[in-house]
């Protein structure tokens, strides 16, 4: 039987700590503090990585959960990237500790500095707690180390593996409004009826959740539970956008579905010199 501990090692050239549970199996690059792996030792993984992702420092790692901050989608500045630079900076691993023999967990912190004042004038501090178990938390904590207020968007931007796409659904969003970003942004209200995907989806939730990810591709439910988020995206490229990702085979949107966790849009977060916030999410999944 595993204990709980944990181990520093690489992946495809960057490092990462992996952290080994009695349950599970958890892998995070300190490279965009990016959790790549969750694999429960009585079920398939629960993350997906593209099989062409760039493993490269300052390069955008497509799959696992990538955190966007400190803006969220395209940057009103099209020279500066897609979903802020937290992904693409190398993250201090600032602890590790098992907890009661069964669950381990990983701190890792971002301060700002001359190159993110350049994009984000804003003096912060940005660390995220991996707590992985028989489930997954994180939480992402944002302190205002400023003098003045500022507001900032965030997203763990959660890549879930699937067997094929078209036959999960997301359930609990019934009710709430979203934006329709394949429909110019158009907003419209979810009926009762779960998400589905067939063809591209993209729409940001009015709703922090809570929400599943359900249906024959997934062998057992998994439960997004959080605390401090009002926003959840679901995403799904589709084959026709797929075909424009370079970091993706043709086939690659039918291995997972993103539903991601934070606070976008008119939800971004402002705070004021020495406040903080935390998004926290729980991903669980039981029989
Ligand atoms: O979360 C959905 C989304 O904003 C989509 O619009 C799509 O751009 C996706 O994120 C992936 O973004 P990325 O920059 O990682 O290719």
């Amino acid at each position: 039987m595993a204990t709980a501990e944990w181990k520093r090692g690489t992946r495809n050239g960057l490092e990462v700590v992996e952290l080994v549970t009695p349950a599970s199996t958890c892998t995070i690059a300190l490279h965009g503090a990016q959790v790549l792996s969750f694999a429960p030792r009585d079920d398939r993984e629960w993350l997906w990585v593209s099989d062409k992702a760039h493993f490269a420092v300052g390069k955008a790692l497509r799959g696992g959960i990538p955190i966007c901050f400190p803006w969220f989608g395209p940057h009103p500045d099209s020279g500066l990237p897609a979903h802020g630079f937290a992904r693409t900076r190398v993250w201090r691993l600032s602890g590790v500790e098992a907890l009661n023999g069964t669950r381990v967990r990983a701190e890792l912190e971002l301060a700002s500095d001359a190159d993110t004042l350049r994009v984000f004038p804003h003096a912060f501090t940005a660390r995220l707690a991996v707590t992985a178990g028989d489930g997954l938390e994180l939480a992402f904590e944002v302190t205002n180390t400023g003098n003045a207020p500022f507001a900032f968007e965030v997203a763990l931007h959660t890549y879930f593996a699937v067997l094929a796409a078209d036959a999960v659904a997301v359930k609990g969003l019934g009710g709430c409004t979203y934006a329709d970003k394949v429909a110019g942004g158009a907003l419209r209200r979810q009926d009762g009826t779960p998400i589905r995907f067939e063809g591209e989806v993209d729409r940001v939730y009015d709703s922090g959740g809570p929400v599943a990810i359900a249906g024959p591709a997934r062998a057992r439910p998994i439960r997004i539970e959080s605390t401090g988020a009002a926003s959840t995206i679901v995403w799904n490229p589709g084959p026709a956008k797929t075909a424009t990702l370079a970091d993706m085979s043709p086939d690659g949107f039918n291995g997972f579905v993103c539903v991601e966790t934070g606070n976008v849009g008119d939800r971004r977060v402002t705070l004021a010199p020495g406040a903080r916030h935390e998004t926290h999410v729980r991903y669980a999944s039981r029989v």
